[in-house]
């Protein structure tokens, strides 16, 4: 029980009313670093994958402040993402409406190897998926789907200038171009089942589409991170299971010494396509879409995709032997190094980029594999970092000549240098730490400030919450030579990875509210005098608006059972954080919250007679418990006619 130490020590310390003092050397100190004063801002804003919450919750760093929680893969009843017929077609998918998922890696847009602030990519992992968010409003901007593909993990990494996001299957499958022949045994998954490495093109506008897919064999693929510097043309990706198990992973996929990380020439890649290299296979996958113009969701099926294969187009990529199950790969600032992370090995090993082009070169080859040379493991490592902790998982770098390596069993950060590669110092982590995060960490010109640990088990260190708790983040001052504990807050949902981005790259591109008339959504009502109420068959549409404090109608008669009831609410108001809600009992979505200027449409399908309340969500102004309305609901058979009206008898 390797958790009993700091558990025992905790319950002790409790007594004196000081739970937290490990590793906090002068903590009054540690506070001051961390302080950020009342109505003064963080420098930066941190994103957090949520994890199995599907969401990309927003922190304030250093203070650790939740700012925000911006939906993506998972309908959010706060503001009615994904319930709401504006966004609803964002989740579509060829499995039908996917309404969750696992969101694993957010990563920022990138322009030469720094981060630009425009835009967060993140990766679903459950129904593979890749989303855009737009940082000017914090909104999933788009959403396009990964196909021949089972399990996104080793997503979405993004290359230099943001030219391509990768995907890659973390579980391979079948893969066949005719569907029937998708259906074999398991056993057989040695000679039927097969890998994809996705490469998602970004046009300048942010808009995704597969370029191309690259097949490989049946491991499972793991992580990634594009190259920079002299090796920005290439991306690489981690595998484990090249035992190609089907059954008890634990063991089986834990035999060989070695696994592979492929190392990928992407341009090469990628300029072969542009000469029409490939084939285009079938490939169903939706790309779905903000149409900013109408603010609302648009969803398009793709059905084929191009596929390279290796084989047949030599020098793309080639399998650089990594001990054992690695995990995370990350590229050093200066893009000349290439760390694994060792999950079942005892070293840390560094591949050189310089190595593997000369053993390219040469030929220096220890084995193909389906067409993919595989490098000698000699020729290619530069060092094998000793005592880098037990279960390394990822690596983050300071900028100025450090690398930070988390372990998970022996829950620590170390910290080794990349001209010696040895270890320099190592801290504690409160527990067991996954992802660990640096602003600007995997790119080009690090801060090297702080340092957030994203630990998976957070035990004691707070306020018990019954049986679940949110997991740890632990924010650590990396400024000096040794490492030291600032803060530890709560995260909601599990945090695989997070992007610290310098506020100044963000702040300025802020959109505070959509201007009215630049709304040119087919259901919106720009003014009080165009609101009405009309029907079509047994469908109901109401044109309404809201302003501080009434909605436009407020009394509607003439709805039956048996109707579907649309309500597009338009907030009118141009002014920035005077957001509406709408609710009306017995609705079975969420609720709506309308930005100013936007058109939201609720569905309701009343199902009894009576009269039905509605009312505003949000606490708007004073007048915000007036802000409420009637509709009559009567009778299928009844004779009410449509009327409607605000402020008449
Ligand atoms: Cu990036 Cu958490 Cu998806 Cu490692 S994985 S921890
Ligand atoms: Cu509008 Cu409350």
């Amino acid at each position: 029980m390797w958790w009993s130490v700091p558990l025992i020590a905790v319950l002790a310390l409790t007594f004196y009313g000081c739970p937290s003092q490990q590793n906090l050397s002068g903590s009054g100190d540690a506070a001051q670093k961390v302080y950020v004063a009342p109505g003064e801002h963080d420098e930066y804003y941190g994103m957090f994958s949520g994890g199995y919450s599907g969401q990309l919750p927003v922190y304030g760093l250093p203070s650790g402040r939740h700012l925000y929680t911006i939906p993506v893969f998972t309908q959010s009843a706060t503001n009615g993402y994904g319930y709401n017929e504006e966004t609803r077609p964002m989740l579509m998918t060829t499995h039908g409406y996917v309404p969750w998922d696992d969101a694993h890696h957010p990563e920022g847009s990138q322009t030469d190897g720094e981060l630009d602030g425009r835009w967060v990519f993140m990766n679903a992992n459950n129904t593979p998926r890749i989303a855009r968010i737009d940082l000017t409003n914090f909104q999933t901007a788009e959403i396009i789907e990964i196909p021949n593909s089972a399990g996104n993990h080793a997503s979405s990494f993004v290359t230099v200038n943001t030219e391509y996001v990768s995907a890659a299957t973390r579980f391979s499958i079948p893969m066949d171009e005719n569907l029937e022949n998708m259906d074999v045994p398991i056993s057989s998954y040695a000679e039927n089942f097969k890998g994809t490495i996705s490469f998602i093109k970004v046009g300048d506008e942010g808009e995704m589409s597969v370029d191309f897919q690259i097949l490989v064999p049946g491991f499972n693929y793991d992580l990634s991170h594009a190259g920079k510097g002299p090796s920005e043309d290439w991306a690489f990706f981690t595998s484990y299971n090249s035992e190609e198990a089907h059954t008890l992973l634990e063991r089986n996929a834990s035999r060989n010494d070695k696994d592979f990380i492929a190392a990928i020439n992407w341009r090469k890649a990628a300029d072969l396509v542009a000469d029409g290299a490939g084939e285009d296979i079938p490939g169903e996958h939706y790309r779905n879409y903000m149409d900013h113009d109408q603010q609302l969701a648009k969803s398009e099926l793709i059905e084929t995709v191009r596929v390279l294969d290796p084989e047949e187009h030599p020098g793309i990529i080639y399998y650089l032997p990594t001990p054992k199950s690695p995990h995370g790969v990350d590229v050093d600032p200066t893009g000349r190094y290439i760390v694994a992370g060792g999950k079942l090995s005892s070293v840390l090993p560094v591949h050189s980029f310089e190595k593997i082009q000369q053993a390219i070169e040469n030929e220096d080859y220890e084995g193909e594999i389906d067409g993919i040379p595989v490098l000698n493991y000699e020729s290619i490592v530069q060092a094998e970092v000793e005592n880098a902790g037990i279960g390394t998982l990822h690596t983050e770098f300071d900028g100025n000549g450090y690398a930070y390596t988390t372990a998970f069993i022996s829950s620590e950060i170390v910290k080794w240098s990349l001209e010696t590669f040895e270890v320099v110092d190592r801290i504690d982590t409160y527990y067991s730490p996954g992802h660990l995060m640096i602003p600007g960490g995997d790119t080009r010109n690090p801060d090297g400030k702080y340092l957030v640990a994203l630990n998976k088990i957070t035990k004691d260190r707070y306020l018990p919450t019954g049986p679940e708790l949110f997991h740890s983040a632990q924010l650590i001052d990396i400024s000096g030579d040794k490492m030291e504990l600032l803060l530890d807050f709560p995260t909601d949902g599990e945090p695989h990875y997070a992007q610290g981005i310098r506020a100044d790259l963000i702040v300025d591109n802020q959109i505070r509210f959509y201007e009215l008339e630049g709304n040119n959504h087919p259901d919106a009502t720009k003014t009080e005098s165009e609101a009405r109420v009309e029907r079509d068959g047994n469908d109901v549409h109401v044109y309404m608006t809201s302003i501080r404090s009434h909605f436009t109608p407020d009394n509607i008669e003439g709805v039956k059972v048996g109707d579907t009831v649309y309500f597009h609410l338009t907030n009118i108001e141009q002014d920035w954080d005077v957001p509406h809600g709408f609710a009306v009992m017995g609705a079975q979505t969420s609720e709506l919250l309308v930005m100013p200027g936007e058109t939201r449409t609720l569905e309701w399908k009343p199902k009894k007679v009576g009269v039905y309340p509605f009312y505003c969500t949000d606490f708007c102004s004073a007048l915000h418990q007036e802000m409420q309305g009637y509709v009559r609901v009567s009778p299928e058979d009844s004779d009410v006619a449509i009327s409607y009206r605000t402020g008449t008898e």
